[in-house]
């Protein structure tokens, strides 16, 4: 049962702007995709628990696993429309869900049809706004970046709203291998991007995820770090935003990222508060809906705080 001060971090509004789709799915959502598909035995796989760490690219090999369980319009529509209750349940308010679409010849799964069964699992009966990136994955090299690109843009023309964006994504523990290939390297993606960026899409890029080819790794230029200065003094104020990356694999949701950052640094309700209502600023959703949002949050308050 939740405590006095888990039901605050639930009932604070919330603002989710990074989750990977198959990275959130739900410990419960995949039981019933394993029961659907038993011949998978790699299922145990799926999560890493709490006080488990994994190497990041073995964290890649659970997206593996998980796409094979995730691999039909049926188990797309599924587990999208589990993962928007689940975060709504969470107290979220405005989710920004990113996902990499995929074709599969065997269940007859195109990428165009991948967008479209996740735009309509947007539900009214839920409290929550949710939008989509669609998502680059850097190993597939550029020519697929330009093909998710256009369609991406076909989507952000023709819809209602829901595409606002383009991520780009994908192990980065591969980099060494791409640049021999030539594929995954941001260089090798920059026209997409650039592609991307002029029709209107807003850009959600993961860079420098590992110690790779930039300056300050090459030279072990240290990153200062005053943590009680910094908070005490207030001298950085640098845009922060919390987010669960992937809650199904990383066995989190925002709550309870909320309640880290808490007790890391001793943040007060009041902070917490100012740090998710500052989030709506870096939204992409479009004018009026932040000022729906901004609404809320000050209606809430009035009820939590
Ligand atoms: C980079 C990540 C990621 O797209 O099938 N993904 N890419 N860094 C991360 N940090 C851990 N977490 C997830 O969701 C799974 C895909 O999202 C990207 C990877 O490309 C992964 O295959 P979707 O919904």
């Amino acid at each position: 049962m939740d405590t006095e001060a888990d039901l605050f971090y639930r009932q604070l509004p919330k603002v989710e702007l990074h989750a990977h789709l198959n990275g959130s799915v739900s410990f419960e959502t995949m039981e019933t995709l394993i029961k659907r598909k038993p011949h998978l035995i790699e299922h145990r796989m799926t999560a890493i628990l709490s006080g488990q760490r994994r190497a990041l690219h073995e964290c890649f090999q659970v997206f593996k696993v998980i796409h094979q369980l995730v691999d039909s319009e049926e188990d797309i529509l599924m587990v999208a429309k589990a993962v928007i209750q689940e975060f709504a349940a969470d107290g979220v308010k405005y989710l920004e869900l990113r996902s990499t679409p995929r074709e599969v010849t065997e269940t007859g799964l195109t990428k165009q049809r991948y967008i479209e069964t996740i735009r309509q699992c947007k539900r009214e009966e839920v409290d929550i706004d949710v939008r989509f990136l669609v998502a680059v994955d850097r190993r597939h090299g550029p020519e697929v970046a330009m093909d998710t690109v256009k369609l991406a843009e076909d989507f952000l023309l023709s819809s209602d709203g829901i595409v606002v964006g383009l991520d780009l994504s994908g192990d980065p523990t591969e980099i060494s291998i791409s640049l021999i290939l030539q594929v995954g390297h941001g260089k090798y993606l920059l026209s997409a991007l650039e592609k991307a960026k002029n029709c209107g899409l807003k850009l959600a890029l993961h860079l420098s995820e590992v110690r790779a080819h930039g300056n300050v790794c090459k030279q072990n230029i240290p990153i200062e770090m005053c943590l009680t200065s910094n908070v005490k003094g207030q001298t950085r104020g640098h845009p922060c935003v919390l987010c669960t990356d992937d809650k199904g694999v990383f066995c989190t949701d925002l709550s309870q990222e909320y309640q880290l950052a808490a007790s890391t640094f001793g943040l007060t309700q009041e902070t917490l508060w100012m740090l998710s209502q500052q989030s709506i600023g870096y939204t992409f959703a479009p004018e009026p809906i932040k000022q729906r949002l901004e609404k809320k949050w000050v209606e809430l308050k009035q009820q939590i705080l």
